[in-house]
């Protein structure tokens, strides 16, 4: 049973929650589904996005489960004990972990706002289990109340993303970070600024995630969804996911259209 008051209770205190069985059998079915299409066809780039790790971005346009899930009333409930009224839909995004994979650099979500520590979040992070996350496949691991951190309690310099360029820094992080193990269909729903990695995979299967991310309404998002979601698809969406993706205004006029409301504008009307 979902209760908001416990679940924002445990993000500000410790910097996350579960929400198990967040995903039900027909959800976790879909999303299974649309995930076998679209896996397979990409390896990252770099040290940070995992050279044995695939990602695909633009979930919430590849499949009409993602939307379904971009909107659920739950994360929405959690965003908006967090994030300030607009808030913005940042990152849609599978995460396969192949077997090999070695630990991602500890980060945060929101680390490329500079803006210093200790500050509160700019998004709110989920990571939705499609496979059992277990120790050995590469779990997510965090490292809990890091989000309370200044940049002294950091140091180094974390946000690179590439690497660590601080070489104490892993070494100070060692033994601080719990491997988050959870059930497929497992929701865990974190701070931006809450330090974490996916975890190695030690297995010879991979592990399937998603994470759904959304920010301030004053943030720039991660992802450009104005470009990666054609406006003919825009156009078919819910106003309420519209609005996510940008098609909104924070007040008094971030967001406009050449004057106009951004979803006027994206449904040709006056
Ligand atoms: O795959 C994971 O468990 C975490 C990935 C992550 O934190 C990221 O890529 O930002």
């Amino acid at each position: 049973m979902f209760d908001p008051a416990a679940a924002e209770d445990e993000i500000r205190t410790r910097g996350y929650t579960l929400l198990p069985g967040f995903l039900d059998a027909e959800w976790l079915t879909r999303v299974r589904a649309a995930l076998d299409r679209e896996l397979g066809a990409y390896r990252g780039r770099n040290n940070f996005e995992g050279e044995a790790t695939e990602r695909v971005y633009t979930l919430v346009a590849r499949d009409p489960v993602f939307q379904d899930i971009v909107e659920d009333t739950r994360v929405l409930a959690l965003c908006d004990r967090f994030l300030d009224p607009n808030y913005l839909l940042t990152g849609s995004l599978a995460i396969c972990i192949h077997p090999g994979e070695s630990p991602q650099p500890w980060h945060n979500d929101d680390a490329f706002y500079p803006l210093p520590r200790p500050r509160p979040m700019v998004s709110l992070s989920t990571m939705v289990a499609v496979d059992d996350f277990t120790a050995d496949n590469g779990a997510t691991e965090m490292i809990p109340g890091s989000h309370l951190w200044s940049e002294a309690d950091i140091g180094g310099d974390y946000r690179s993303g590439e690497r660590e360029t601080d070489p104490d820094f892993a070494e100070r992080m060692a033994g601080l970070g719990i491997g988050i193990e959870m059930p497929a269909g497992t929701c865990l729903v974190f701070a931006g600024n809450l330090l974490h990695r996916g975890g190695a995979n030690r297995t010879d299967q991979p592990r399937r995630g998603f994470s759904i991310q959304y920010c301030q309404p004053w943030a720039r998002t991660q992802e450009n969804y104005f470009l990666t979601v054609p406006q003919q698809q825009a156009r078919t969406m819910s106003a309420r996911l519209q609005a996510l993706l940008g098609y909104s205004i924070h007040p008094p006029f971030m967001g406009h259209a050449a004057g106009r409301h951004p979803r006027k504008y994206l449904l040709g009307e006056d």
